[in-house]
């Protein structure tokens, strides 16, 4: 999954696809690359962001999903939190939706997902985007994580959401510290137990950063790498990326050990 933030202030590329233009080239350019599913934002949600009004990430992405969808038919997400903008990314032409409140945000969204019959991406977040760094705290990040995860699911479904078209994400830099991070990395097999599939977001994060000093989130493709790597590994089915062209190899060479071992994988 290729990410498309179409913003002016997101922690890695904020400003680089901000106009029309230059964010339908950087799609194009991605598919030519590999990816499989883009992800399109009109609202960053880095630690310490502020919110983006309905109207204004509508403004943002609608017209660059027009414009991708008459150049080619790839899998769409809309990356939001609020219903009046899946709506209109959806009438634009977007297919699923990537909502990193996992249905809180807006109680909306769960029952225009419904009635949609799209997929839903239900992402762990403690707090809000605009606080969460500021003491992340659990017991157990990965029971903690696992546990609202299955609530989400279960208010999904009780909105008339089909289970079949329900993704998790455990969350990454979303109200967790470093040492959180990497409790759900080294223990994300256990997500599997949720019978859903899983999605990552670790490209470019800060504890990649932390882990390999590089300051610059855009210079951290190798250290992504390695995390995505781990994660396809264990039991991620979709990684969401800055850099698909390097990615796209890893995850094959991954998958292609993987399968040597487990012929089952991926999950049916
Ligand atoms: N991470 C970001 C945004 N959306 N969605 C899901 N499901 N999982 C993630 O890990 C995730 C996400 C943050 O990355 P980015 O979009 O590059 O930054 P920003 O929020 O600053 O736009």
């Amino acid at each position: 999954m290729g990410v498309l933030n179409v913003t002016p202030d997101s922690f890695s590329d904020g400003g680089k696809f901000a106009s029309t233009d230059a964010a339908v080239a950087h799609a194009a350019d991605m598919i030519a690359q590999g990816a499989d599913l883009l992800d399109l934002g009109g609202e960053s949600t880095r630690p310490g962001a502020a919110r983006v009004p309905a109207e204004e990430q509508i403004r943002r992405v609608v017209p660059v999903i027009s414009a991708i969808r008459k150049a080619s038919d790839i899998a769409l997400s809309i990356d939001t939190t609020l219903a009046a903008v899946a709506e209109a990314a959806l009438d634009a032409g977007a297919t699923f939706v990537n909502d990193i409140s996992a249905g809180r945000d807006d109680e909306r969204l769960l029952s225009l997902v419904a009635r949609r019959g799209v997929p839903i991406v239900l992402m762990h977040m403690q707090g809000q985007p605009a606080t969460m760094q500021q003491a992340p705290s659990y017991s157990d990040v990965v029971v903690e994580v696992m546990q609202f995860l299955k609530g989400r699911i279960a208010a999904a479904v009780h909105a008339g959401v089909n289970v079949n078209r329900i993704l998790i994400d455990p969350g990454y830099g979303f109200g967790k510290t470093f040492e959180h991070n990497l409790d759900l990395l080294s223990r994300l097999k256990e997500l599997t137990a949720l019978g859903r599939p899983i999605l990552t977001g670790t490209s470019r994060k800060s504890f990649i950063g932390k882990i390999t000093g590089e300051t610059d989130p855009q210079h951290r493709v190798f250290g992504s790498a390695g995390a995505v790597a781990w994660t396809i590994a264990n039991g991620s089915d979709v990684v969401r990326v800055h850099d698909p062209g390097p990615i796209v190899q890893v995850v094959r060479v991954v998958r292609a050990i993987v399968e040597r071992t487990n012929p089952n994988f991926p999950k049916p």
